[in-house]
């Protein structure tokens, strides 16, 4: 059987042609699998009982497609485990039965990597969403993987802290999937990776490791399938880090159950600007400007191209970029230098401090400094936090407004900064050149987290279309790789990119992944077709 993959409810692919066409991914089902019997969820129904597995085809729809509605599975049955022992009972059972898994958090991922792609088991960690404990001397949280991140922000946030983490989907995803795409976010120029700022990992392994696996506990697999690296010290140096591993791994090499993250002092004085930049060589050099001048306060530094500042406006309600005043409006915030224009392009530059003053002087500063410059033709630095929240919701709305508008083909790269919207404008050549410019309602668009040198690269059209991808990939990869970028700065590999690895690791890397997949997950149930290129 081939994988149904739909690209939107109005265009039905037949099955055959779609997994390779349209995904770039010919991949068959894996007929070592077992299929899922009645017994199995008997089985599971005895674990969880039956509020905790879904079999309803209605209720199951949602665990089957994904945030972008791209890529669409065919599951049979979604279990809402509470704790990790029940976690290593349904493990251990899929195990043996060689029932394929696919964990899954809040479904938030954009690379195809948290939905089926056949009938997998999908294990869902929503019902996982208990706060273990927090230190408010030390900042240090645990908790359970299906905490969502917001929820842990608002609840750190009333004892002084903040998430090290900031994403668009803050509302939806979940502690877990972050860690398990080691996902970026907004502020990752400050608070840095997950791989610094998690501190303990609770996993569970498909298979027992150790022989005699009832040596940990009461569970049954408490010995040999329940890894606890759920520390919370700063410094521990025994040996390899373990919890790296899955720092990243997608859900390939195991289900966390908890984690242990170093959250960071709420910081009392922030400042948001917005500026509108005449190139992209005024963008760079603001940047530079930005790590010199605002050094230790400065938190995140966002760009976005004049048509991603269109199409937040028109597809989000009560979205307006207030350096393009709607006729007849003053521009809402402190400081605005009233061009109406549309600009190439627009930054968010962002402080986070512990002194007002100095840190709204610093900013004034710079921003008299860059349009001094040239960098700078117009800025606005938000007056309060509605006006913070609205420049924020301009930049981070750009995905969903993309959603809204059609079929999008999405693209995360990290490349040099001085090199990176090269790759917009040359692809947007090429696509026009090939007749899918904007006649053709294709719309080529850049933005992302500037500051961290990650482009988001996304092409818009009305419906997906295999000639257009054809065009699109493998040149984009082929971009990458010459300019030793990466093919995924933070969304991950997932299904979208497995054959694509090649072009940012080498074949003896790749190996040694397949080999560290191949101990943790011999029989490979653990989210299948998804990372690692098919041998
Ligand atoms: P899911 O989507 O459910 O899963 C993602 C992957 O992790 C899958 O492979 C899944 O199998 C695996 N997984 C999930 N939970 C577990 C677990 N407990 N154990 C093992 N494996 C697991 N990403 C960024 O990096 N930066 C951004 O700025 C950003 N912004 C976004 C904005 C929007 C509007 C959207 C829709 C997405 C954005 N993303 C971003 C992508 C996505 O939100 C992140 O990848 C997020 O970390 C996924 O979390 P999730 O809980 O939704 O995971
Ligand atoms: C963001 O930074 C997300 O907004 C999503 O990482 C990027 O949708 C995208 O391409
Ligand atoms: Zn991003």
């Amino acid at each position: 059987m081939m994988a149904l993959v739909r690209a939107g409810s109005a265009w039905p692919i037949a099955a055959s042609r779609c997994a390779s066409r349209l995904l770039h991914v010919p991949v068959e089902r894996d007929p070592s699998f077992a299929q899922l019997l009645d017994k199995d969820v008997s089985f599971f129904e005895g674990v969880l009982g039956r509020s905790g597995v879904i079999t309803d085809p209605d209720a199951l729809e949602p665990f089957n497609r994904d945030w972008q509605k791209k890529y669409f599975g065919h599951s049979k049955v979604a279990l809402r485990p509470k704790t990790t022992e029940q976690v290593a009972e349904l493990l251990s059972y899929c195990s043996s039965r060689r029932l394929a898994v696919v964990p899954q958090g809040g479904n938030t991922g954009l690379v195809g990597g948290s939905v089926p792609l056949y009938d997998e088991v999908v294990i869902s960690t929503a019902a996982m969403n208990q706060i273990i404990e927090f230190d408010d001397v030390s900042g240090t949280l645990v908790a359970q993987a299906g905490c969502v991140l917001q929820a842990l922000d608002e609840a750190v946030g009333q004892r002084g802290y903040m998430m090290p983490l900031d994403l668009g989907a803050k509302g939806s995803c979940h502690i877990g999937g972050n860690v398990s795409t080691n996902a970026g976010g907004l502020r990752l120029l400050r608070y840095g990776s997950l791989h610094g700022s998690v501190l303990g990992l609770q996993v569970v392994l498909p298979e027992p490791l150790m022989a005699g696996n009832t040596a940990g506990g009461s569970s049954p697999d408490a010995g040999g399938r329940i890894l606890d690296l759920l520390r919370t010290l700063r410094k521990d140096n025994t040996g390899y880090d373990l919890k790296q591993l899955f720092i990243g791994a997608e859900g390939t090499l195991g289900l966390i159950t908890a984690v242990a993250i170093q959250c960071a002092p709420r910081p009392p004085s922030v400042q948001v600007a917005l500026l509108a930049c005449p190139s992209f060589q005024a963008v760079t050099d603001t940047l530079r400007a930005a790590r010199q001048r605002l050094g230790e306060v400065l938190s995140a530094v966002e760009f976005l191209d004049a048509s991603c500042s269109v199409l937040a406006c028109e597809q989000l309600e009560g979205v307006r970029n207030p350096l393009v005043a709607a006729e007849g409006e003053q521009g809402a915030a402190a400081v605005t230098h009233g061009s109406e224009a549309l600009s190439p392009f627009y930054m968010l530059v962002e402080t986070h401090g512990s002194n007002q003053e100095h840190d709204l002087q610093k900013m004034e500063q710079f921003l008299e400094a860059v349009m001094a410059e040239g960098c700078v033709s117009d800025g606005t630095l938000a007056a309060s936090e509605a006006q913070a929240r609205a420049i924020w919701r301009l930049r981070e709305g750009v995905p969903e407004a993309l959603a809204r508008k059609g079929a999008v083909y999405k693209y995360d790269v990290s490349l040099p900064t001085g090199v990176m919207y090269d790759m917009v404008t040359a692809l947007r050549g090429r696509l026009e050149a090939a007749g899918f410019g904007s006649g053709a309602g294709v719309q080529v668009v850049g933005y992302g987290h500037i500051g961290d040198g990650n482009l988001h690269l996304n092409v818009s059209a009305p419906r997906y279309d295999t000639a257009l991808l054809d065009l699109i990939e493998p040149y984009v990869y082929e971009f990458v790789a010459r300019h030793r970028g990466s093919i995924s700065a933070e969304h991950g590999i997932g299904l979208m990119k497995a054959a694509a690895l090649p072009y940012s690791k080498s074949a003896l890397a790749i190996e040694l992944m397949r080999r560290i997949k191949g101990v943790v997950d011999p029989h490979g149930i653990m989210n299948p077709y998804k990372v690692l290129p098919r041998g």
